[in-house]
């Protein structure tokens, strides 16, 4: 039992046992006409999603899988930022209820202790010129005493890490009390007011750094984010390169 303290996000809450994909269904809420704000939750995902095709073990009763339902007004160009925007808003959700300071690794991952504690995933549903919505997912280890034996390197969750049985429910309602005012934020002012928290928080900043994009890799120092997202690399013969979006290795030493 949870009180909502938001306007919008969560009125509308759709609650299933097991699903393949909260994103899946979700989607189809969409299709069908309903408001931004509509989540999707459920106890089990027998096909969660990560990106690029990438599986998200979701075992049940143990974590949050969640969808939204967003329809932001924005150009189709700056729909990867609600990304960041959400990490932010989790990882202080995350603090909140639990007084854990996780870090964001650019772009969707939050860790605890260097571990994998919470994943975001982010799909658009457009037209050529216009966005019809946005299903933003949060995967989030919340219960499991135990991961996986291959993610066991790489994977934690919040009793693993503070040993309580965090409230699934009452989690879920910070997170989206954060998440609807980071939004609201977000789509008034931009990414310029986010950014500072954002930075705060990721791991790996100032440091070096490999990012390993889709179409080239780069090596350097982490520099930060622009004003659109995007994250800012001094590479090793001092050009500054940007690179959208992929996936981060720090070097440990
Ligand atoms: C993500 O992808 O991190 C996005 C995860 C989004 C999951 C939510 S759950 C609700 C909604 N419904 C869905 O079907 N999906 C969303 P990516 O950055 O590509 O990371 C995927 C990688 O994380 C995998 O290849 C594994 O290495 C690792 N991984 C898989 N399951 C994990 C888990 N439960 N905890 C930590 N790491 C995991």
């Amino acid at each position: 039992q949870a009180t909502l303290a938001t306007e919008r996000f969560g009125k509308k809450v759709i609650v299933r046992d097991e699903v393949t994909s909260t994103q899946e269904l979700a989607h189809q809420f969409a299709q069908e006409g309903n408001e931004e704000g509509t989540i999707i939750v459920a106890e089990q995902q027998t096909a969660g999603k990560g990106r690029l095709g990438r599986k998200w073990y979701s075992p049940k009763g143990t974590g949050i899988w969640m969808s939204i339902i967003l329809r932001p007004s924005l150009a189709i160009q700056e729909a990867p930022q609600l990304t960041l925007v959400a990490a932010v808003a989790v990882v202080r959700a995350i603090k909140n209820v639990t007084g854990i300071e996780a870090s964001i690794k650019w772009p969707n991952d939050l860790l605890i202790n260097d571990r994998k504690v919470a994943g975001i995933l982010t799909e658009m549903q457009a037209d050529p010129d216009r966005i019809q919505s946005i299903i933003l997912g949060i995967g989030m280890n919340v219960l499991q005493e135990e991961v996986p034996e291959e993610l066991e390197e790489i994977a934690t969750s919040l009793w693993k890490e503070k040993g309580v049985q965090v409230d699934r429910t009452a989690l879920l309602a910070e997170i989206l009390k954060e998440l609807e005012w980071f939004y609201d934020t977000f789509l008034q002012s931009g990414l310029q007011f986010i950014k500072p928290m954002w930075e705060a928080h990721a791991r790996g900043m100032g440091e070096r750094i490999t990012a390993r994009g889709v179409n080239e890799t780069v090596t350097g120092t982490a520099l930060g984010i622009t004003d659109q997202g995007v994250l800012r690399i001094l590479d090793d013969k001092g050009n500054e390169r940007e690179v959208y979006s992929g996936d981060l290795d720090f070097f440990h030493t």
